[in-house]
């Protein structure tokens, strides 16, 4: 669709106010908000970060594309709480967070944004966040999901740490335990002892309805 490879340019040249426009039109032609926000913005990160890899561009250029694909999600947030698998019913209570030393956040807000929206209680503690505050925030709000995003490898280590410290504990099987971010596979969630890995934020609903189907 040629609306979804013009957000995608979007956000490879930061621009905000392209972003935001794109996103309105989106809505206006119909497209399905979290389609629009994979498929198109998503798509355009991904070559953002392929560029900075290759050093094509630096950090200025990525935080501005950040900055713009942010603009365009704010539009879309609205329908996607609002048109989205909307259910009712609660799907558990969640407590999602970017792991220790990792500032990035863009996905994991996606993912907060439509759990909530598909009726799970999310609690949001943010980026950057120490494993001990997530085990201990996790276990005094009582949540069934403790849900850990990573965006880089040398973060993604601090994952199995969760699991860890919930034996430690001897709390490992109080809760679901799901991760996710770019550099994370399904064969390493597995390998780390969590319960589950989402690729992107519909798979992420999908994932933790199913813990809470088997929990039940
Ligand atoms: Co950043 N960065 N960055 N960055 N960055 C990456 C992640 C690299 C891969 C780019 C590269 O080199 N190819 C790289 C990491 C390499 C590595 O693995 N070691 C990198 C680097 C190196 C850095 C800095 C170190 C750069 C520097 O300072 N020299 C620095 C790190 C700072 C820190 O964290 N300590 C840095 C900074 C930044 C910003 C600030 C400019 C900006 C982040 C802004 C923000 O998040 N507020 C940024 C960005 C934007 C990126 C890229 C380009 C895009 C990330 C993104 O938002 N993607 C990224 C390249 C890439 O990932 N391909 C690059 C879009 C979202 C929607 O996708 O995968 O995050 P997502 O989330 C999905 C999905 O994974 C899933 O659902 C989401 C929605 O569909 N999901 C979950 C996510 N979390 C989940 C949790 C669950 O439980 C379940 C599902």
């Amino acid at each position: 669709m040629e609306i979804l490879e013009q957000m995608a340019k979007a956000v490879v040249s930061g621009d905000a106010a392209a972003c935001a426009q794109l996103a309105r039109k989106t809505h206006e032609n119909g497209i399905d908000a979290v389609q629009a926000i994979q498929e198109g913005f998503s798509a355009g990160m991904q070559i953002v970060g392929e560029s900075f890899e290759k050093g094509d561009i630096f950090l200025p250029e990525m935080m501005q594309a950040a900055e713009a694909m942010n603009a365009g999600v704010d539009i879309l947030r609205p329908h996607m709480e609002s048109q989205h698998h909307k259910d009712l019913m609660s799907g558990g209570k969640v407590v999602l967070a970017t792991i220790q030393g990792d500032m990035h956040d863009i996905g994991k807000n996606i993912v907060k944004i439509l759990m909530s929206s598909s009726g799970f209680d999310v609690v949001d503690l943010g980026k950057d966040v120490n494993v001990t505050d997530i085990v201990e925030q996790a276990d005094e709000r009582d949540v069934d999901i403790i849900g850990v995003s990573a965006l880089m490898t040398t973060t993604m280590g601090y994952m199995p740490e969760v699991v860890l410290e919930l034996q430690e504990l001897g709390k490992r099987d109080r809760f679901l335990y799901m991760v996710g971010g770019a550099p994370v596979t399904d064969e390493w969630a597995k390998e780390i002892g969590s319960d589950g890995y989402a690729g992107d934020a519909a798979e992420a609903v999908r994932v933790a309805k199913e813990l809470m189907h088997s929990k039940a």
